[in-house]
């Protein structure tokens, strides 16, 4: 087991600890470029996703893979200096297909937010 996946148990276990009561403000995906679902003419270069809240720097993950599961990002996910909502990483030059894009971040509250879409590229 890496150690990035016991840190993450660890966290997914304390989560499951907390109070049901308690208020939960973790971060959720507001928007992204591409958008999910959509298509696109031309190939893009960068995907970027923004949260409604500020996420932690750390494990974070970004992965973009085709419609056979290769992977096409080129694992350079980074968060924007300015804006901690804000995660972006680069992709090699796309065929035209369908692209699911996978994320998760470490919300300030401590929770794991993942998430997938899609989007498409069209010939
Ligand atoms: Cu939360």
């Amino acid at each position: 087991m890496r150690k990035s996946t016991i840190i993450f148990s660890s966290l997914l276990l304390l989560a499951g600890l907390a109070s049901p009561m308690t208020v939960c403000a973790h971060a959720i995906l507001v928007k992204s470029q591409p958008a999910k679902d959509e298509e696109v003419k031309e190939a893009p270069k960068q995907i970027d996703l923004w949260f409604n809240d500020p996420v932690r720097s750390q494990y974070k993950a970004l992965a973009v893979v085709d419609s056979e599961g290769k992977r096409v990002d080129n694992h350079d996910v980074e968060q924007d200096m300015l804006d901690g909502s804000h995660i972006h990483a680069t992709v090699s030059d796309l065929a035209p297909g369908t692209y699911t894009v996978r994320y998760r971040v470490v919300s300030e509250d401590t929770h794991i937010v993942t998430g997938k879409f899609q989007f498409t590229v069209k010939p």
